[in-house]
């Protein structure tokens, strides 16, 4: 890339900093990373998750397929990142974008076909890229053929699929259902007299785990897509996947005293979940070179090492939600304090679970995904002035912590919020949803819309920007959910040739991680833990010291380096704005939003 970019450069610092990675590239990487304990592929890895709706379009129906991604194989060649994390791409009705599957084995309609598929993982296989698929299997669609058979009659050798509660026994004991407007998990079904269970929205069904013929199904599939050559799955949901099936009555105050008021811990801890996850690992995962990454909702810095550590034998990593939690104000829906979040609190949280992590496990550190706003909104500041320092910012984070990092794709960009004014906007059930509760409930709609500008998951949903062409090149057609009036000048056409765009400062980041094993692997060191506005600290490898200083605010002032760094003696390795840090007697100007990383002689 830098030879590609050399003759645009005009600005001499970054000619510099652009020799300077060259001569870190061009160093042997394997003796860099000789006599370093427990190396993996998937932690060495940049994860970069892309939303297959709201990539690219390949025939012009206004959604993203198979076929799109195909076709820009090279743009995210060109990015460095590894690994590719793709949402649901099989057949589903849609109730929930793709988290709602009606055949495990087939391709939804919209996204193409099996040999779209075909053709797809082997472009990225001939491109270096792997390629990791979502695992929805905690629960199926309603028009899944086995919940079909389930539902028919009470004798269905399909019937134990399910959770089943027959009508005679009275109402069952509450359990949530997040997507539903009641917020109740269980839905009666007239044609046998019996409620079923679905902790989202009726149109998932929970699979009935506790069952060994479903985990058999289960874990069939898992190696069909394995032995087509799939290099892992991210996990939905899995920690849910196990059931106290005498579902016992928990209140609300169980789950305030034993659960700190979380509802998920309580879903996460079913009676069997780790013997089901160690079954899955020595049935299927232990066969194959492949990556796990459970979603983990409902685990906590106290759990999580039952899932992760390697002599567990179960799964190789986890996200938790403690990060992506921070800042919204309790009891409403995803609202953000009005005074935003603390910086403070949020380095506490990657602290602690760097720590977690720090001598058993691995750890995975992500901003955003198709759950969350865009991490630009809600993390940096989307304000026009402050827009590319505060993503390349968030991007030097991401990629200089001891963890895994999943890349959520558009953030290279710096796409924001799109911050929809009406409901109609909107197509994700939870959104509408929760609308409509709030309506029956005679709340304040107009809060919560205001609210959802900041936390809605669609926010993160909103094509992604090609160029300033009709519909950000996206689709020649109408979108399934609107562009992003934005598009016309944050686009890839124009970052490409901007040598310093947030896309170019990504890749540079990207390779910066990868030729430095001190960025994986080495050791972090939180400083000056109390200050508001920086997060700064090191990461040590053998005789390697390297020092991340990272301005979250738009304030300009001196900052006194919390390291001892004399005057000249240190390399800078990345910078996120045109002006040059200078230290002097360890000081150091901080611009807004301001990033480097040196490494201390
Ligand atoms: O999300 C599970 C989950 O914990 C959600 O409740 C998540 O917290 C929510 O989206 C936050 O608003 C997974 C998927 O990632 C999500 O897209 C699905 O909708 C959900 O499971 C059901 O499959
Ligand atoms: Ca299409």
């Amino acid at each position: 890339m830098c030879t590609r970019l050399f003759w645009l450069l005009s600005a001499t610092m970054l000619i510099s900093s652009c020799k300077l990675m060259d001569k870190k590239d061009t160093k042997d990487n394997s003796a860099r990373f000789s006599g370093i304990p427990d190396r993996k592929w998937w932690k060495e890895a940049v994860v970069y998750q892309v939303y297959p709706r709201s990539f690219k379009d390949g025939n012009g129906d206004g959604v993203g397929d198979l076929k799109g991604i195909t076709s820009k194989l090279d743009y995210i060649k060109s990015l460095g990142v590894d690994v590719v994390w793709l949402n649901p791409i099989f057949s589903s009705p849609n109730a929930d974008n793709g988290y709602d599957i009606s055949d495990y084995r087939g391709i939804m309609k919209e996204f193409g076909t099996i040999q779209d598929f075909d053709e797809l993982l082997k472009g990225m296989h001939e491109r270096g890229i792997k390629l990791v698929l979502d695992l929805v299997a905690n629960h199926s669609s309603d028009e899944h053929e086995w919940f079909k058979q389930s539902r028919s009659s009470r004798t269905n050798p399909y019937r134990d699929y399910y959770h089943w509660w027959p009508a005679e026994k009275g109402k069952p004991p509450f359990r949530p259902g997040s997507f539903e407007v009641d917020g109740s998990g269980w839905r009666f079904d007239s044609l046998t007299n019996a409620y079923y269970l679905h902790y989202f929205s009726y149109k998932q069904p929970d699979l009935n785990w506790e069952n060994p013929k479903v985990r058999k199904e289960i874990f069939d599939m898992m190696k069909f897509w394995f032995d087509k050559g799939v290099d892992g799955f991210r996990m939905d949901v899995i920690p849910f996947i196990s059931k106290d099936t005498t579902f016992p009555v928990i209140t609300q105050k169980d789950i305030d005293e034993k659960y700190n008021g979380d509802w998920s811990q309580y879903l996460a801890s079913g009676p069997h979940l780790h013997d089901y996850l160690k079954e899955m690992n020595s049935e299927v995962l232990s066969k194959y070179d492949v990556m796990t990454v459970a979603e983990g909702a409902g685990v906590t810095a106290a759990t999580a090492h039952n899932f992760v550590d390697a002599d567990r034998n179960e799964l190789n990593m986890l996200y938790h939600f403690e990060g992506v939690s921070l800042g919204y104000l309790p009891g409403q829906f995803k609202h953000m304090d009005p005074k935003g979040y603390d910086l403070v609190q949020f380095k506490e949280i990657y602290s602690k679970w760097d720590s977690v992590f720090e001598y058993k496990g691995w750890g995975t550190i992500y901003l955003g995904n198709h759950d969350q706003p865009r991490m630009l909104t809600r993390w940096g500041n989307d304000a026009p002035e402050f827009r590319e320092a505060s993503s390349k910012l968030l991007t030097t984070f991401l990629l200089s912590m001891r963890a895994t990092p999943y890349y959520y794709f558009g953030d290279e960009l710096g796409m924001n919020n799109i911050k929809f004014d009406k409901i109609e906007d909107y197509r994700d059930i939870e959104s509408i949803n929760m609308y409509k509760t709030i309506q029956n409930s005679g709340g304040d709609l107009q809060y919560f819309l205001e609210g959802q500008k900041i936390g809605a998951r669609d926010n993160g949903r909103t094509p992604f920007q090609w160029d300033s062409s009709a519909n950000a090149g996206f689709t020649t057609g109408t979108p399934w959910i609107k562009v992003n009036p934005n598009y016309k000048t944050i686009n890839v056409a124009a970052e490409e040739s901007d040598p310093n765009s947030t896309l170019n400062y990504f890749r540079k980041m990207v390779k910066l991680r990868k030729a430095n094993p001190v960025l994986i692997y080495g050791k972090y060191e939180l400083l000056d833990k109390n200050n508001p506005h920086v997060y700064a600290y090191t990461r040590v490898l053998g005789k390697e010291k390297w020092l991340v200083i990272l301005n979250f605010s738009k304030e300009t002032f001196e900052y006194k380096i919390p390291a001892t760094v004399n005057d000249g003696q240190y390399e800078l390795m990345i910078n996120n704005i045109t002006q040059v840090p200078e230290i002097k007697d360890n000081k150091v100007k901080l611009s807004p939003y301001q990033a480097f990383i040196i490494a201390i002689k």
